[in-house]
């Protein structure tokens, strides 16, 4: 091909699925902009690149494919690093082409010269910088399949300006999707055994069981070996919700199962760091640098994970002489979540003025559909959420993952539009959490994705508040304007929406949004003072 750098980039990146890009203007940028104009990319164009940057990793997560954000020199890449640094913490195959100050006046002082490499290098799974145009197909081409290689992560090509204006004609390489590496087939078989071989097993599925297509063989390992499977991050929805071998209530439960096996997901502070009363852990990984090094006595085998999950299915009839029943424990499981759900069914319905949060989740819960997108940015509103929405289809649960940053919001919603013209799309805002992205309700509308954001107004940043007055008996630096107009603000900027102070009013508000041809925000003002019941309660 030949072409400038831009349009070597873009036929590039094409190959591999994309089809957007996600950006805000800037000098240095515009040979890329061009390109997508001529190679007819779409350009969604934000208010602040952190907007543009969770955009692009919201698609790569929606659509497992490479998600692009170019961001343009200095600022624009400083500004899109706390989203680069979730992706790397969600193993999101995110791309960022950055724009870069003269390579040929380089030292002299020109606008936003900044070396931007060693400033992402700690973060991205590769950064560097593009010395000629000819370099640019081989080096984005290896840059996107270092992102899609298991474990999967972030990379930055940045491109000085009198590179990208320039031009080259080079080869575009075929365009590879790596797959995971063939596990070690005694580690596959060893953890069938102690599956087997166990009286309470209890499986918690993650995110990299999505990034790699494994959701089928989940079904088929729990299934056949008939594991309670509980959920987290981009594994929700691997197996459906209301699957007979699906749990969610019960968490408290891996505490005194014999066996956790835990797949695609770290052994972090979301997994009690990986250490579950007496049980024996595995952890089914999808590459030797995805295991625990902090967790003793692991079982581990890494690679592909529909190859090792359907490993320890074959290995069910001969890796042990004395598999045991786990019936007996799937019942006493049952009966403890149908116990839980039906405690929550009180707060489901809670007729209290001011609104409690959970009836939010109980108004939407009836209309979502079952491929319907909801996105959670903010603090206790979501972690409601969390516990009170159930998925029944993988890729439709969007949270920010173990790096907990504030401001995914628009970009999550953006791209969920984005990917799925045709489904629901909400997004549950903390009113704190709205600070950061509101704005980008003006990208939306300029670009035609109606969403429907419900904010959880309580006036404060209700996940630091309690725990802060819980350490010193009191609170400072956490409150927020009380039953602020966010609805107005998205009004303002073109979307539509009201303010919701009763119970009974919450439903229509949230049908009057998903019929909205504008984004719809239900600003929903809640009990201030409503607790979220956690045992750790520092976000
Ligand atoms: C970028 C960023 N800044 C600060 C925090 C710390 N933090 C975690 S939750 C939270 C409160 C969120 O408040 P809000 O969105 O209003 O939700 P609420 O807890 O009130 O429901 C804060 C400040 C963070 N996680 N990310
Ligand atoms: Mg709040």
């Amino acid at each position: 091909m030949n072409g400038h750098s831009g349009e070597l980039t873009m036929a590039t990146l094409a190959g591999y699925g994309v089809r957007e890009i996600f950006t805000l203007s800037g000098g240095h940028i515009f040979p890329f902009l061009d390109a997508c104009v001529k190679q007819e990319l779409a350009i969604y164009d934000v208010r602040h690149e952190q907007t543009a940057t969770f955009a692009a990793e919201g698609i790569a997560k929606l659509c497992r494919r490479p998600g692009v954000a170019v961001l343009t020199a200095g600022p624009g890449v400083t500004n899109g690093v706390s989203a680069m640094t979730t992706a790397a913490f969600n193993g999101s195959p995110l791309v960022v082409i950055g724009g870069r100050a003269s390579q040929a006046r380089w030292g002299s002082g020109s606008l936003q010269e900044l070396d931007h490499v060693p400033i992402v290098g700690s973060i991205m799974k590769s950064a560097a910088t593009v010395p000629a145009a000819a370099d640019i197909p081989k080096m984005v081409n290896e840059a996107v399949t270092t992102a899609l290689t298991p474990h999967r992560g972030p990379v930055f090509v940045d491109v000085p300006i009198d590179v990208a204006f320039a031009s080259a004609t080079a080869d575009l390489p075929a365009p590879v999707v790596p797959r995971g590496d063939a596990p070690d087939p005694s580690l596959v078989d060893e953890a069938a055994r102690l599956v087997q071989e166990a009286s309470r097993p209890c499986l918690i599925a993650g995110s990299d069981v999505w990034w790699d297509g494994a959701w089928e063989a989940l079904g088929r390992c729990v299934e056949t070996l008939r594991i309670p499977c509980f959920v987290n991050g981009l594994g929700r929805g691997c197996l459906p919700a209301d699957h007979k071998l699906a749990f969610s209530r019960c968490r408290s439960s891996l505490q005194s199962a014999d066996v956790v096996v835990v797949v695609g997901t770290p052994l972090d502070f979301r997994l009690s760091f990986g250490r579950f009363g007496a049980a024996r852990v595995v952890h089914l990984v999808d590459s030797d640098a995805s295991r625990a090094g902090h967790v003793p006595d692991v079982v581990s085998p890494a690679g592909d994970l529909s190859q090792i999950l359907d490993g320890m299915v074959s290995a069910a009839g001969r890796v042990s002489a004395a598999p045991a029943s786990h019936e007996e424990w799937i019942a006493s499981l049952r009966e403890l979540e149908q116990a839980r759900r039906s405690a929550d069914e009180e707060l489901l319905q809670a007729d209290t003025d001011p609104i409690h949060p959970a009836r939010v989740y109980g108004e939407l819960r009836h209309r979502l559909e079952r491929d319907a997108v909801v996105i959670g940015d903010g603090g206790d509103f979501v972690s409601w959420a969390g516990r009170l929405v159930d998925s029944y289809q993988p890729g439709c649960w969007m949270d920010p993952g173990p790096y907990g940053c504030l401001g995914t919001g628009l970009g999550y919603a953006m791209a969920a539009r984005v990917a799925h013209p045709g489904r629901q799309v909400v997004l549950m805002l903390g009113d704190g959490a709205a600070g950061f992205s509101l704005m980008d309700v003006d990208s939306l509308v300029r670009h035609g994705l109606p969403v429907v954001i419900v904010v959880g107004n309580n006036g404060n940043w209700g996940l630091e508040k309690h725990p802060m007055r819980r350490v010193y008996g009191y609170d400072v630096a956490a409150d927020l304007q009380p039953e602020c107009r966010y609805d107005e603000v998205v009004r303002a900027l073109g979307g539509a929406g009201e303010l919701v102070r009763a119970p009974s009013e919450i439903g229509a508000a949230i049908d009057r949004g998903l019929k909205s041809a504008v984004p719809y925000l239900v600003n929903v003002v809640l009990d201030p003072d409503a607790v979220y019941p956690r045992s750790s309660n520092l976000g």
